[in-house]
Order: C-alpha cells, then structure tokens, then sequence
C-alpha cells in the first residue's frame, strides 16, 4: 500500500520481462528503467517508461537507486524474511497445534522404530526440534542431526537438554544447504510442504540436501507426495465478495464488481475449508512428486492434467487443490502412513487453496471438466509460483452439447 512518507515519482528497474493485457498494462524488458507514480495497491503499481503509462506488477522490478553503480539486488530467496518469520513463535505454534500434522510424523516414527534402531537421521528444518525429540524418544536412532536455519535452533538446543535427548539429538544452526555433517544419513526426514504442496519451495533445500548427504538406498520421508484438484462450488464466498455490491442499502454498486473480482479473485485464497458437499467431483491428484527422484529443474515447471466427471448438479465456481504425502515404510511388510490435507480428512493448518474462476457456470450430473494445470515457478522470486488453470467444461444435455473453454492465471503471491 501506499506509504505517506514516500515521494514519487520513484525510479525502479525491471527484474524481467514483462508483456502485460495491451489495455491498462504497460510492458517492459528485464533492465529497462520505469518512474513509478503511485501505489494503488500492493501488487499493481502506476507507472511510466518511455512516455507511456500503465500499470506494473510490483514483483518484476526492484528499487533503482540514483546512480548506475547501485547494483543491490533483493535477494531473490527472501531469506532475511522467512528465516526471520520462523525466529518467532507464531508459526511454530501453528505447526505444532496442528495435530494431524504432527501426530502423522509421530506414526511414522513410532511404526518404524525397529527399523530406525541405529540409524543416522537428519531433519531438516526441523524448527522447535519436535520430530528429532520423537526420534530419539520412540526409537533408537545412533544419531539424528537436527538442521535448522532460523535463531529458533538456539532454543531448540534448549529444549533438547530439557528432554534428555542430547546424546541423540545434535542440533545444527544454518541453512541445510551449507552445514557439514561427518557423514552421510540413513534417513531424511522432512516437514517441508506449503500452500499448494510447494509454496515456498523449501523442497529445494530438501532435494539438495538428499543428493549430498542421503546414502544410498537411503529413505526420504515424506517418499511422495501428490497436488490434489477438485472442481468446487463457492457459493458463499462469491455472494461474500460480489453478490455484495448488487443492492447494498438499496442502492446498486455493480459497476465496482469488476474491481472486486481483479481484487478478491486475482490470486488464490489460502485457508479456505471447502465444505466436502461443494465438491462437483471426485478429487484427482494432478502432479505427483517421487521424493527419490525429483530434481530441483522440475520444479520450475510442473505439468498435470484432468477430467472430472460432474456428480452432482450445482455452480461452477472454480477448482480447490489440496495436497497429501506419504512416508513409506521400513519395515518388511509394513504401511505406509499417509498425511491428507484435504476435505474429507481432519483440517490442518494448511486447510485448501481455493482458485475463483471469472465466471460462474451451471453444471450437471454427467457432464465432465477437462484440462490441465501448470505450477510455473517464478524465475525471479523462487518461493513464488503462479498456477495457470485451463479447462473445457463439456456439457452432456440431451438438446445440445456445449463445450466452454476458461483460462487463468493465478500468482502466489509473485
Ligand atoms: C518448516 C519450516 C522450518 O524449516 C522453519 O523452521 C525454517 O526456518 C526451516 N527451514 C526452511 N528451509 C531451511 C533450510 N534450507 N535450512 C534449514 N532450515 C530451513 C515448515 N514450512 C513448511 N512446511 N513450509
């Protein structure tokens, strides 16, 4: 937003290349230099580059200082913010309070425990140490070093030695990509999924650190994990942000719709419950990840593809995507313990991610959604991706068969 102390126009230069609509959007190259007037919001900046104005979105472009020699570029990570973010309590608590989340990791330790017997563990992230300590606790790994890049790793010490786990439990302040360890690991062990399965892309750090320190014939856990869509009806939340403004008090504030869908429909909503009745379809996992596999060049790109059946009649409104994880077992014979995020489990602090179409659309038993969905990372700020979503909704109605196509663009968050 727009802060009083700041005085425009203010020169930025662009990270990338950006094409922009050709209507309001003003397009430019990686390097150019822009003047920017004004802040209407957060994400969407007024500016100018040769004479002509338009809009800019704020994460393709950097700060340009006076002179030439300025060449402090943000870093691209954010890592000053985020490992900050987890120095405090807040998210932790959120995690820990979380309990299917952390229940899943303590089933996985504990039905595993024969086989973790004299294993050198590593845990990645491991954040207030909680999945260390239960390491150490219901099994008898020879050691599990505990990585963690935040000032919270101080504390975790602390409450390692609170536990009588330090003979086990060795936890390592910094970043996994640059500790040193003796030797390599038996197992990793990571809780490192975000919004949309990989927000954050904190996988990254997982994937390097497996092909450095994991043994081989080591075990990742989680082992896979699948990004899980659903075609849904959002009825509440679209009457919420646009049915709004069709009589409030009497008076008719349509023309601002077109505002509050670019605004409240632009980029997903985080923290949406989806009611499992607003599920059109049966869910389908979408993009599956083989954590043995997997390299950190798929993820600037991951393609899947759809075709829901309707089951029920009702609006269209847009997908829900959710994801689950697995830890395969070591034991011979054993099950894999699984962690779901979606509607028809226990909701964890993830909950769903919700994608609003720009239109609603009547849909009937029968008639089936086909498409596909990109996660394309953002070249510019690697925690961020944007989801694009393409689908044909094929109508089966006995006058006439339909096929109508959409298309969008969803930022999280850059
Ligand atoms: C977990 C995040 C925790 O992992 C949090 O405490 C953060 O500081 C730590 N972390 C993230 N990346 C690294 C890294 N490369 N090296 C060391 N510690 C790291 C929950 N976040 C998600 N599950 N998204």
């Amino acid at each position: 937003m727009q802060s009083e102390d700041e005085e425009f126009p203010i020169e930025v230069i662009a990270l990338s290349d950006f094409t922009g609509n050709g209507s309001d959007q003003l397009a430019f190259a990686n390097g150019d230099r822009l003047l920017v007037h004004a802040k209407p919001s957060s994400d969407w900046w007024w500016a100018e580059l040769s004479g002509v104005i338009g809009y800019i979105p704020a994460s393709h472009v950097c700060p340009g200082g006076a002179t030439e020699e300025d060449t402090s570029m943000p870093d691209p990570w954010q890592d000053e913010e985020y490992f900050d973010s987890y120095g405090t309590l807040k998210l932790h608590l959120e995690m820990l309070a979380d309990r299917s989340r952390t229940e899943a990791y303590r089933q996985v330790i504990i039905s595993n425990s024969a086989s973790l017997k004299d294993k050198v563990m590593m845990d990645l992230g491991c954040g207030t140490g909680i999945i260390s300590l239960f390491c150490a606790q219901l099994a008898q790994p020879s050691m599990v070093y505990a990585v963690e890049a935040s000032s919270m790793a101080e504390y975790t010490k602390k409450l390692v030695k609170q536990n009588n786990c330090e003979e086990v439990v060795s936890v390592l302040q910094g970043r996994a990509e640059e500790i040193e360890l003796p030797g390599q690991v038996d197992v990793l062990v990571s809780e490192w999924m975000g919004n949309c399965l990989l927000f954050e892309f904190m996988v990254e750090s997982v994937l390097l650190a497996r092909d450095r320190w994991l043994k081989e014939g080591g075990v990742m856990w989680p082992s896979s994990a699948a990004l899980t869509l659903v075609p849904c009806q959002a009825d509440s939340y679209f009457s919420e942000k646009m049915h709004f403004w069709e009589r409030p008090y009497g008076l008719d504030f349509t023309p601002l719709q077109s505002l509050a869908q670019q605004e409240f429909f632009t980029k997903p909503k985080f923290s949406y419950l989806i009611d499992p009745t607003d599920c059109l379809s049966t869910p389908c996992d979408v993009i599956q990840l083989d954590m043995y596999t997997l390299q950190v060049k798929d993820l600037e790109e991951m393609h899947g593809h759809f075709q829901f059946w309707i089951d029920r009649s009702g609006t269209f409104h847009g997908f829900t995507a959710w994801f689950n994880v697995d830890f395969k077992s070591m034991e011979p014979g054993g099950t894999a313990v699984q962690l779901d995020t979606g509607p028809h489990s226990e909701p964890t602090h993830w909950k769903q991610t919700l994608f609003m179409s720009d239109r609603p659309v009547s849909v009937h038993e029968g008639d089936s959604i086909s498409g596909s969905i990109v996660l394309h990372r953002n070249p510019v700020w690697r925690r961020h991706m944007t989801v694009s979503l393409h689908w044909n909704i094929n109508s089966s109605s006995k006058d006439a068969s339909s096929c109508q196509a959409g298309t969008k663009s969803f930022p999280m968050w850059r």
